[in-house]
């Protein structure tokens, strides 16, 4: 029985190898894993706050994302379970893009500028977006994490090393003591 407000899950953080894990389907037997968890997914996008989250993200290796745009600040909650590509258009469109699982780090990415998505909503209904823009990046963004792809990989491997060694030296710095950040 859900009880309070839902719990907000850790963010794996580049390079954790479950950010490198293609995530499998969920399937029959599922039901209370996903049911637990989308809440959870909710809350913790919109704490850090993110307009999209996907499941390996927290440690959950399911085809389950979480997109919510605000559109004039106001939570339009989008679940996506077993999401599929079914077009995306050949004009590309390169916008900055971040990442809750390489925080602070963006880079310009180019993606096809539209996409159409097949997925199951949270009622287990079958349902289609054809999106243009933002929500076509972070569609794309998040069905990449199912298949273990950051953003970082779309980038040249200059690129992709600088921002993944600046990610690790900021996350050296901010896990040692106070004390020892000079040493
Ligand atoms: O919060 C996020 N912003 C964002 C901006 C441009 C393209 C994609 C995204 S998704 C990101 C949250 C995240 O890491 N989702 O996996
Ligand atoms: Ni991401």
């Amino acid at each position: 029985m859900p009880a309070g407000l839902p719990e907000r899950l850790p963010i794996l953080i580049a390079p954790s190898p479950l950010l490198k894990a293609r995530a499998r389907a969920v399937a029959a037997g599922d039901e209370a894993t996903v049911r637990d968890l989308l809440p959870r997914m909710f809350a913790t996008m919109y704490d850090a706050p993110g307009i999209g989250l996907a499941a390996p993200q927290v440690g959950t290796g399911l085809r389950v994302a979480v997109v919510d745009l605000m559109p004039d600040n106001v939570q339009t909650p989008l679940t996506l379970i077993n999401p599929e590509i079914v077009a995306l258009s050949e004009e590309m469109a390169t916008r900055e893009e971040g990442c809750l699982s390489l925080p602070n780090m963006y880079a310009e990415v180019t993606r096809p500028a539209r996409a159409k998505v097949r997925f199951l909503d949270e009622t287990g209904a079958r349902r289609e977006i054809e999106a243009d823009g933002l929500l076509a990046a972070c569609l794309q963004h998040e069905l990449d994490h199912l298949d273990g792809v950051l953003f970082v990989d779309h980038l040249s491997s200059l690129k992709r090393n600088m921002i993944l060694r600046r990610l690790a030296k900021e996350t050296r710095q901010k896990q040692d003591a106070p004390a020892r950040r000079f040493a």
